[in-house]
């Protein structure tokens, strides 16, 4: 639909048809009294209630994806890592340990839209049309079944990676919130099998043993953001019928110290919209920010990632293919702002001799025991 040439006024009238389709939240009650919010001067801030900063929100979006979708592109094509770095704390760029490539996890609930989302930034950002590259579910069981490493850009030089998990279990949140404490202390690898999730000698034989073998061979890569996927439909539902469960696993997902580790918060992907009326659509994004304790403007992404035809959305919905491309953006600038400054010789010398005393107080430890079982035999014998 892009590719097509329109005489200049039916391209613009496509668009403006194309925009108002796009545009869900404007049929949204209140959203008249956001339009006329804009226009106030000065603004009066005591009437911006929550949903009129959602309001306010998607409007950005929509003002600048026709225009700015192309730029923000852009900026991810020729992005290297560690582009996005800005000085603090007296360090020079060489002096800090930043990796070849940023990594991004997608983490969430079994059928949150993470294999979907990937796909739709191939789509968006790879411009590769609707071919699937990662596996999405239709079934009750779990699609992913293994870490896979995206390059979304489908570029050699490429300056990030998105790493696809496999969907968390509602019934076991505190196993898998120790299982991504792992990935985020110890780092991921491509075709890394997830352990903790149900049987794992299953999941070896799916994978085929050969690739489970050589998957040691794939780089490791530290996790430097993470995106929390959530089925907002799923959860709407759940709050309808007085349950809570869904939103109180993903608040111990997303406010897990694993999740610390990284960045102040994670970023928020909502999905599902689509199979929402609009005041439950914004109404369900309320619940969840306020429940999560976040800002409901800010970190948080409504992408629809399959419309409800069954097509990936992407640039045919420039609303959301801005949203994505800002949200791996705003994924980079928070990855960029948390590199570390690399070890020097003081710290490798503290990291020997703290292993040194380690050695010793075991030695000596071990030499304790000894003499005290010694000593007991000794004194039996007498
Ligand atoms: N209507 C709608 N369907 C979606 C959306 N996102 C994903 N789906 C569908 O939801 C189902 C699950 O999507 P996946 O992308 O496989 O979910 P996942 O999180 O990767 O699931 P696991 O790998 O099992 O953890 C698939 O049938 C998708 O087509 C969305 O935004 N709207
Ligand atoms: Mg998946």
């Amino acid at each position: 639909m892009k590719n097509q040439r329109l005489p200049s006024d039916k391209e613009e009238d496509y668009e403006a048809s194309q925009m108002a389709s796009c545009c869900w939240w404007r049929s949204a009650a209140k959203f008249e009294e956001c339009a006329k919010l804009k226009w106030e001067v000065p603004p009066d801030l005591s009437k911006v209630t929550p949903r009129l900063k959602v309001l306010r929100e998607m409007e950005r979006l929509a003002l600048v994806s026709l225009e700015g979708l192309d730029d923000l592109r852009h900026k991810l094509f020729s992005y290297r890592c560690g582009d996005f770095w800005v000085p603090t704390g007296g360090f020079k760029k060489e002096e800090m340990d930043i990796p070849p490539v940023n990594t991004i996890l997608l983490v969430g609930f079994h059928n949150a839209g993470k294999s979907s989302l990937v796909n739709l930034m191939y789509s968006v950002l790879g411009r590769s049309g609707l071919v699937p590259f990662a596996k999405t579910t239709s079934g009750l069981g779990p699609t992913t079944m293994s870490m896979e490493e995206h390059n979304v850009l489908r570029s050699m030089r490429s300056g990030f990676c998105v790493y696809d998990t496999m969907g968390f279990d509602y019934d076991r949140v505190d196993e898998c919130v120790e299982e991504l404490m792992e990935w985020v202390s110890d780092g991921v690898h491509h075709k890394q099998v997830c352990l903790s999730q149900g049987n794992s000698e299953l999941r070896k034989e799916e994978l085929g043993v050969p690739s489970f073998r050589s998957s040691s061979k794939f780089a490791k890569r530290k996790v430097n953001c993470v995106m929390v996927v959530v089925n907002i439909s799923e959860i709407w539902k759940a709050l309808k019928a007085s349950d809570k469960n869904p939103l109180e696993d993903i608040k111990a997902l997303f406010r897990s110290p694993a999740l610390r580790h990284c960045n102040e918060n994670p970023i928020l992907i909502l999905t599902h919209g689509d199979k929402l009326s609009t005041e439950d659509r914004i109404e369900s994004r309320l619940r969840i920010c306020e429940h999560l304790g976040i800002s409901e403007a800010t970190g948080v992404y409504d992408i629809v990632c399959l419309t409800e035809y069954g097509f990936l959305a992407d640039e045919s919905d420039p609303v959301t293919a801005y949203a994505l491309t800002e949200s791996v953006y705003r994924a980079l600038l928070i990855s960029d702002r948390n590199h570390l400054p690399k070890k020097n010789f003081q710290d490798w010398a503290l990291l020997v001799l703290s292993w040194l005393m380690c050695l010793i107080g075991a030695f000596f430890a071990l030499l304790a025991s000894f003499f005290s079982k010694l000593g007991r035999k000794h004194i039996r014998t007498l």
